[in-house]
């Protein structure tokens, strides 16, 4: 894809340019003010203030342009401010903005509902019901599982993130920071190992069969309500468990009674060279909860599955003022109909094979590169002390901090922070992805 090709054409100067350091005066201004203003549990990454965004870069104040690798953690993957998505939120904001579908439904919730029901895996009998953000997705879709079976115990994985609320700080594996001093936690909450092939070694089988041992012994299927599970891990690494793992553990769960749901929140809607992850083995999860990516930026999250299983819940059961606002769900068709009509899943395996080319050949440069995993446009590489599994976490920090200063923005993940995640938008051009790359190169270089 060119520039002149990619979705909405060259709005946006697609360049990386730096006019000062990053962050920039503008920036450390602005910076003061967050602090006097913003608590200080609000973190961020790459601390300069954007005015603009689109194709493959943010533009900040001061006028450095970069390179985005990030999509504001997998959201902006049509591209921000996409031209489909603006068009449909400008036109519904100007016809209404809110009356509560609770109160006095409209199309658009439906439209978003029905399609929803096409794209996800399986071609049952589907329905949906809208939230807004992934954690309110989570929490949804064990609530409708605990009435669809009269059960109540949750099986989560390693690694696995869910959210912040708490029932998903719960779910959610890692203590600091997402845990740390914020309990207690909602109860009958356990977890599994996950299938992990870069440090257990396991085939899939293998990795499901000890998975299953544990949710047997410590919690019984006659129990469990739903095994909660992201097809491909998030936060917690980008973990891609070993073929054949995913479809283990949901065959044993549509044994057992159990609700299989795919937390396809980070994963889904293209992202993966796939509409959604668990497309890649034709796994059918019970119930999918997706959010980020679905409305190019604007804050909309569902639950969609299984028609009986959805409608197990009372009437009036499901619901949130805000859930499915208006707004929200015309940017999820704008969005949708963006990775229809440019085949973002198709690109976002053209991304992928540019990323993986770059990255194999620098995980042969620096030992310290241990493992590259990942699919589609969702590639990591994890950082290990050469020759062995220990995390390098300082060095992944580094390489990162290389990256920001010269106009690349770049994520980290995993439980032990030795992760360095690629996220890009799919809207990006395939000359800024490659000369974003050469800055990943320079800082394994730099850092050495
Ligand atoms: N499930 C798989 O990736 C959100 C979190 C960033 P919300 N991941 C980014 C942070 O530090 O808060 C996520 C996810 C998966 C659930 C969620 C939660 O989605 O929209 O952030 O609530």
């Amino acid at each position: 894809m060119t520039d002149a090709t990619r979705p909405g054409g060259p709005a946006l100067p697609q360049e990386r340019k730096l006019v000062t350091a990053i962050p920039g005066p503008g920036s450390l201004e602005r910076l003061d003010r967050k602090k006097a203003f913003v608590a200080d549990g609000v973190g961020t990454t790459l601390p300069v203030f954007v005015v603009a965004a689109g194709g493959g870069v943010i533009v900040d104040v001061d006028g450095n342009s970069l390179i985005d690798l990030g999509s504001g953690i997998a959201v902006a993957s049509v591209g921000n401010a996409a031209p489909g998505v603006v068009s449909r939120v400008q036109e519904q904001v100007a016809a209404f903005t809110h009356t509560c579908f609770m109160v006095t439904p409209y199309d658009g919730y439906v439209d978003v509902c029905e399609q929803l029901a096409q794209l996800t895996p399986g071609d049952h009998a589907k329905k949906s019901a809208l939230f807004n953000s992934g954690a309110e997705a989570v929490e949804n879709a064990v609530k409708i599982a605990r009435v669809a079976t009269g059960k109540d115990a949750v099986v989560v994985f390693d690694h696995a993130y869910h959210g912040r609320t708490n029932l998903t700080m719960a779910m959610t594996a890692k203590n600091m920071p997402y845990k740390h001093g914020f309990g207690p936690f909602a109860g009958e909450v356990y977890r599994a190992p996950m299938s992990y092939p870069f440090r257990d070694g396991l085939t899939g089988e293998e990795a499901a069969a000890r998975a299953i041992d544990v949710i047997d012994k410590q919690v019984g299927a006659g129990n469990l309500a739903c095994v909660v599970i992201e097809p491909i891990q998030g936060e917690g690494g980008f973990i891609v468990p070993a073929p054949g793992f995913l479809p283990a553990i949901s065959a044993w769960c549509s044994a057992n009674d159990v609700v299989f749901i795919a937390d396809e929140i980070q994963s889904g809607f293209c992202r993966t060279g796939a509409w959604f992850a668990c497309d890649d083995e034709g796994v059918v999860p019970d119930l999918v909860t997706t959010a980020k990516g679905i409305a190019g930026g604007l804050p909309l999250a569902a639950v969609t599955g299984r028609a009986d299983l959805m409608d197990a819940v009372h009437a009036g059961g499901l619901g949130g003022t805000y859930g499915g606002n208006p707004i929200a769900c015309a940017a999820a068709l704008g969005a949708m109909a963006e990775m229809r009509e440019h085949e973002l899943d198709r690109r976002a395996r053209e991304i992928e094979a540019i990323m993986r080319d770059r990255l194999s050949a620098l995980q042969e440069q620096h030992a310290v590169i241990a493992d590259l995993r990942g699919r589609g446009a969702m590639l990591a590489i994890e950082l290990c002390r050469p020759g062995t599994t220990e995390p390098d976490a300082a060095r992944t920090a580094a390489v990162s901090a290389y990256c920001h200063a010269h106009g690349v923005v770049t994520l980290t993940c995993g439980t032990w922070g030795n992760v360095v995640r690629f996220l890009p938008p799919l809207s990006i051009s395939d000359e800024l992805l490659r000369e974003a790359f050469d800055v990943v190169a320079e800082a394994f270089a730099a850092t050495t």
